[in-house]
């Protein structure tokens, strides 16, 4: 027996939220304008909601679908702003993919710490390297390599000439892969070439140095056709992931898990300890110099942004 009056409730995912309201996707794929329910829920894109319909005497006065639920986060990716505030990304996320190009110029301790902020939220990172069409500097392939060298997935690929989409569409099945990385590698092209409904604006070709029209404002998350979910980001000109202890930030690097049991204190944070095979590792070529400087800038910042957090654990 049904209740005429009982609440219409049911799951979604939340695929682009602007503060209290949202675009929520249903299991029938319909897309609805929602709103949050109550003080006490925040959302962000991949959130999987629950959402209670307006009766239809609401809905004709103008009432919104509301989230008035949120179900339990697997994974959340989350930035420290300047104030040393977190601020959340993206949820249920199972891949980060740091997207890079010979152009514009790359700041690669940018792409170290979206890829170290994987690790801290236990997400899978890779390396996406788009407008393989341009000629790139040695200096660019010099890095690539460190990046394929630390072990990350590589993937070089042209979202202008679909070249290599193939790859990617292999890397994204069965993942939630977000798309991060500086404003103007590609992000929202590559979105538009793995789904041709998504339309996402792009910059255009007079203004791909500049701040930019068309440069992507909010996080939205789309299915693509062959399997797996893509989420294009605004990019960014800094990052810095949330805070964790010192003891924790050397797990974003890779190389340094693999040199670090051979270092002579085993509480070693690689900075001047005695018997640092991390160090060790720097000089004799076997961890790139560059990396492990990256690896001491965010000690710093992390130490900078939070000097009473707990770090000695
Ligand atoms: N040559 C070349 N240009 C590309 C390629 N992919 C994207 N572009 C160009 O790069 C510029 C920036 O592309 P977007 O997709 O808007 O970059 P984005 O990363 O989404 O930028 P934000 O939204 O600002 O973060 C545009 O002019 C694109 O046409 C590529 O594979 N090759
Ligand atoms: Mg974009
Ligand atoms: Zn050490």
């Amino acid at each position: 027996m049904t209740f005429m009056n009982a609440p219409v409730e049911f799951p979604a995912r939340v695929v682009e939220s602007f503060g209290r309201r949202a675009i929520v996707l249903t299991a029938d794929g319909e897309r609805l304008a929602a709103e949050l329910f109550g003080k006490r829920i925040s959302i962000v894109c991949g959130d999987e909601v629950q959402v209670r319909m307006p009766r239809p005497v609401a809905a004709a006065s103008g009432d919104a679908p509301r989230i008035v639920s949120v179900m339990p986060r697997r994974t959340l990716l989350q930035r420290t702003d300047s104030r040393g505030r977190t601020e959340p990304l993206a949820s249920n996320l199972t891949l980060l993919a740091a997207v890079i190009a010979p152009e514009p110029v790359i700041d690669a301790f940018v792409v170290d710490r979206y890829l170290a902020a994987a690790a801290y939220s236990q997400i899978d990172a890779a390396v996406i390297v788009n407008k393989s069409d341009l000629a790139s500097s040695a200096a660019f392939a010099a890095l690539v390599e460190e990046y394929r060298a630390a072990g990350y997935p590589v993937v070089s690929v042209s979202a202008l000439n679909r070249e290599a989409m193939d790859e990617l569409r292999a890397l994204v099945r069965g993942q939630s892969m977000l798309l991060a990385g500086q404003s103007g590698v590609g992000k929202s092209t590559l979105t538009n070439a793995l789904i041709p409904d998504s339309a996402q604006l792009t910059r255009t070709l007079s203004d791909s140095t500049g701040e930019g029209r068309h440069t992507t404002v909010s996080t939205a998350l789309f299915h693509i056709p062959t399997g797996g979910e893509l989420i294009d980001s605004p990019g960014v000109r800094d990052f810095a992931p949330a805070l964790v202890s010192d003891a924790m930030v050397q797990q974003g690097w890779a190389e340094i898990a693999k040199l670090s049991p051979n270092c002579r204190f085993n509480n070693c944070l690689h900075m001047r300890e005695p018997g640092c095979a991390v160090i060790a590792g720097v000089e004799a070529g076997a961890f790139s110099a560059r990396r492990y400087e990256s690896y001491k800038r965010l000690l710093n910042l992390m130490r900078d942004l939070a000097p009473d957090y707990e770090r000695r654990r």
